[in-house]
């Protein structure tokens, strides 16, 4: 049986990464417009810049709970049957164990330079003086993230599981950004089961064959069992 999971912010919440819906739809303070758009970059590189360095230095604080590992071990289970695809940018699945894995909204340990899209690692802070090291020039690093109006990653990997899916897992999101939000109903057309494991219903709750209640830290490890 084929296996496709997405996950969005409410998989992360139990290890401390606050959602984007709890935070009323603000950052730490700062509206989507403000740090998660191309326009706002360009407005203030240094406000998004610090945004994110804050988010990632989060990272070095927080762990994967149970949900995360339940994951890891559904897909030792299943192997090339499974795939997961996430919308957080987060590195709690990779260290939980998830390697057949696609960020579909980008990493935030990894920047790109914005005058040639060479994308590298990143582990500390993005700042003004960074240097590209592929076209050696400055003032022009940014986070490998997705912004909205931005083309998420992985999209034809992602629809070619979805369509061939027997079974999609709809984990910790709300179902409001899209493409994302669109691949249940996509899986559903091509004949796959719709199961949803949320904190509480959605706007896509109704399209769902099974809807599971509870933090994902204590639903996600009973469904996997
Ligand atoms: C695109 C990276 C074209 C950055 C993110 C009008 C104007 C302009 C654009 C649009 C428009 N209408 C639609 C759009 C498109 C837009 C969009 O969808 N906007 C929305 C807001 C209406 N989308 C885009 O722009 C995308 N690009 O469309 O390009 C295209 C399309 C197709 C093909 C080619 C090109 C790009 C979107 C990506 C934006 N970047 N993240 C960053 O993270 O800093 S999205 C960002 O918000 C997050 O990554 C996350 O994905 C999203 C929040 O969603 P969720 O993950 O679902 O999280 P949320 O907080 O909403 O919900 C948490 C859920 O968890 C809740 O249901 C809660 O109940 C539950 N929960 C909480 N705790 C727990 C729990 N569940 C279980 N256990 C718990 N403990």
């Amino acid at each position: 049986m084929k296996v496709v999971v997405l996950t969005g912010a409410g998989i992360s919440a139990e290890s401390g990464i606050r959602t984007f819906r709890d935070s009323n739809g603000l950052w730490e303070g700062h509206s989507v417009d403000q740090v998660a758009t191309r326009i706002g970059f360009g407005r203030d590189p240094g406000l998004v810049n610090r945004f994110y360095n804050q988010r990632r230095q989060q990272l070095g604080v927080v762990q994967p709970n149970a949900a995360h590992r339940a994951l890891g071990e559904l897909e030792n289970a299943l192997a090339d049957d499974f795939l997961l695809i996430t919308q957080n940018v987060d590195d709690l699945h990779e260290r939980a164990g998830s390697v057949r894995l696609i960020h579909m909204h980008g990493e935030l340990l990894n920047k790109r330079c914005i005058w040639c899209s060479f994308v590298s690692p990143c582990a500390g802070d993005i700042s003004p003086e960074d240097v590209c090291g592929k076209c050696s020039r400055e003032m022009g690093m940014r986070p490998d993230v997705v912004w909205f109006g931005e083309t998420p990653y992985g999209l034809d990997r992602i629809q070619a599981a979805v369509t061939e899916c027997d079974l999609f897992v709809a984990i910790g999101t709300s179902g409001l950004v899209e493409p994302a939000s669109r691949l249940a109903t996509k899986a559903k057309v091509y004949g796959a089961r719709l199961v949803e494991i949320n904190a509480a219903d959605t706007a896509r709750s109704a399209e769902f064959d099974e809807c599971l209640r509870g933090p994902a830290s204590q639903v996600v490890p009973q469904w996997v069992d």
